[in-house]
């Protein structure tokens, strides 16, 4: 098993993890891309957004959430933050098991780089 997030699931890698439960676990961003930048992970392998499918529905909702959650315990709610998921090359995607970015503490751009 290859996928480096797995292995950060099955804590074999290190990582600043910041919350678990039985379905996702969310960690700090190595190279933060603004103060605040947490990823939340399914504990699921899916490889892209394009390989999940109906029985991942809860899954994806979930993900949404704990991100939300996580956005009030880091205490950047009020203000903002962003939510991203990438997708493949052209989508910025360079970890090939789906995770969702949570950024915040500063002001976003749009369009996004
Ligand atoms: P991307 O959407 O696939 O480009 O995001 C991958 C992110 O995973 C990126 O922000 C990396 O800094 C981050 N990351 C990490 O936090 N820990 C790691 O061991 C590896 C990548 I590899």
């Amino acid at each position: 098993m290859s996928c480096i997030f797995c292995k950060i699931i099955n804590h074999e890698l290190d990582a600043q993890i910041v919350y678990e439960d039985e379905l996702t676990l969310a960690f700090r961003d190595i190279a933060p891309a603004a103060p605040h930048h947490l990823l939340v992970i399914p504990k699921t392998h899916i490889s892209t957004i394009n390989e999940a499918d109906n029985t991942h529905q809860a899954l994806l909702g979930h993900m949404l959430l704990v991100a939300k959650r996580l956005a009030q315990e880091e205490k950047i709610h009020e203000n903002g933050y962003r939510l991203v998921m990438n997708c493949n090359n052209q989508g910025g995607q360079t970890v090939f098991h789906i995770h969702l970015h949570l950024l915040g503490g500063r002001n976003m751009h749009w369009p996004p780089g």
